[in-house]
């Protein structure tokens, strides 16, 4: 008997890999997406199974982590064996444009979760999946950070996630249920959301390689994160519930950078070497030189510059995760490290600049996106 899974936020960025990763296991995927006024199902349409014919793998089910009656329901039909709650409102600085609805979304949703599964009389047959997150840590209290490091949230969405986290650990010690939270660090790829940074600097190192954008606006460039690739974290949830014993983990790299050198990083995937001038405000990066033959950029051109709308009100300044126990319990360990996460997405975002370039300049209209 396949066992069967349901992904909340399976068309997000780790969603659709964890479908597509569960459903290699030989898995039965239900996934909740939300109705919107055009189809976002692009992560997830390769694996789309037309519902008509037989032997269906992979379900979706329309949901929001804002409807309890939709929540029970779901989980009623679908009689999980393992739910992984990746849904969310999950952009740190939109959650302080809209609180009330990430509080909703991204805290009271966990709750909705658990309490279906106690009212639907599941507790013993569903595991639990909470995606929390390294945000927790908020304000530096310790480097590098564990599971035993004291939280202190700095946004409205680290504030929801704090909810989340504190009770899938009350539901378990409660009722007993199998429920864990992976503490995940930032984890990126190809299809990671364009408004994150690393996504955000690779997608302009693609335009303005090809002249499509003269410059890219950053915020808080010294920040630093731990970044992994997200194909190596959705392994480190599955395995999570594979565990005789319900616990929350780390998943991290142990390795953290700035902004500015992931811009670096970025740049010079494609041949161009930065260099950046001034401070705070009034810092700027240049090409320094520029080695690509198929692009040419000149030296001493302004590519880079800051952008105080990108601030936060309150940062996180440093992330570096201590993933001792997912290496030692889980047998975790990443593939990928910082350079070949960067290769990786920059090569796709090349790929993908130069098809919108020709789809452009052929006279078809091509969905840009807004910069954000
Ligand atoms: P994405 O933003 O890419 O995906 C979020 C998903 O949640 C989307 O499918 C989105 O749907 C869905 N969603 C948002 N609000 C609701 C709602 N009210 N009801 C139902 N579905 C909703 O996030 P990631 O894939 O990057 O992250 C997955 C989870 O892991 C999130 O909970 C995030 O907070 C957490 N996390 C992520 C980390 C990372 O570095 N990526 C690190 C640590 C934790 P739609 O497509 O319709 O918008
Ligand atoms: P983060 O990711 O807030 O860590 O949350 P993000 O990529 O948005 O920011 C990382 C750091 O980069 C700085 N920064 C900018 N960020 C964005 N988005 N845009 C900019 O222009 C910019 N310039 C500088 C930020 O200030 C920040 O310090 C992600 C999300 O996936 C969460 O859901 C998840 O919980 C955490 O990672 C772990």
């Amino acid at each position: 008997m396949s066992k069967v899974a349901l992904i909340t936020g399976v068309t997000g960025q780790d969603g659709a890999y964890l479908a597509e990763f569960l459903l290699a296991k030989g898995y039965i995927v239900h996934g909740i997406k939300r109705r919107s006024s055009i189809i976002k199902t692009d992560r997830i349409d390769h694996l789309y199974q037309d519902p008509h014919e037989e032997n269906v793998k992979f379900k979706l089910h329309y949901g929001d982590l804002t409807d309890s009656t939709n929540l029970i329901r779901i989980i009623q039909e679908t009689q999980p064996d393992e739910i992984y709650n990746l849904a969310a409102m999950s952009h740190v600085k939109v959650s302080f444009d809209t609180p009330e609805y990430t509080a909703n979304a991204d805290g009271l949703g966990t709750l909705r979760i658990l309490e279906a599964i106690r009212i639907l009389g599941l507790k013993k047959k569903t595991k639990i999946y909470q995606a929390s997150t390294s945000e927790l840590y908020g304000l530096v209290q310790e480097v590098p950070q564990s599971e035993k490091t004291p939280f202190y949230p700095r946004s409205p969405y680290a504030v929801a996630k704090m909810y989340a986290y504190w009770i899938t650990v009350n539901y378990r010690e409660a009722y007993g249920m199998f429920a864990c939270n992976g503490i995940l660090f930032n984890h990126e790829g190809p299809t990671r959301g364009e408004t994150f940074v690393t996504r955000k600097i690779t997608r302009a190192v693609a335009k303005i390689v090809l002249g499509m954008q003269d410059k890219l606006y950053l915020g808080n460039m010294n920040a630093k994160r731990d970044w992994g690739h997200a194909k190596d974290y959705i392994e480190a949830m599955w395995l999570i519930l594979q565990q005789d014993e319900p616990e929350d983990f780390v998943i991290a790299t142990g390795v953290t950078t700035t902004v500015r050198d992931f811009v670096k990083f970025a740049f010079a995937e494609a041949g161009i070497e930065l260099e950046f001038k001034g401070e705070g405000e009034n810092e700027k990066g240049y090409v320094k030189s520029c080695s690509n033959k198929e692009f040419k950029l000149e030296t001493g051109k302004e590519i880079v510059a800051v952008d105080p709308a990108y601030f936060r009100p309150t940062e996180v300044d440093l992330l570096i995760g201590d993933p001792t126990k997912s290496k030692t319990k889980l047998g975790w360990k990443p593939k990928y490290d910082l350079k070949s996460l960067v290769e990786e997405m920059v090569a796709s975002d090349i790929v993908n600049m130069k098809r919108e370039k020709y789809l452009k300049e052929g006279g078809y209209q091509v969905f840009d996106g807004i910069e954000l």
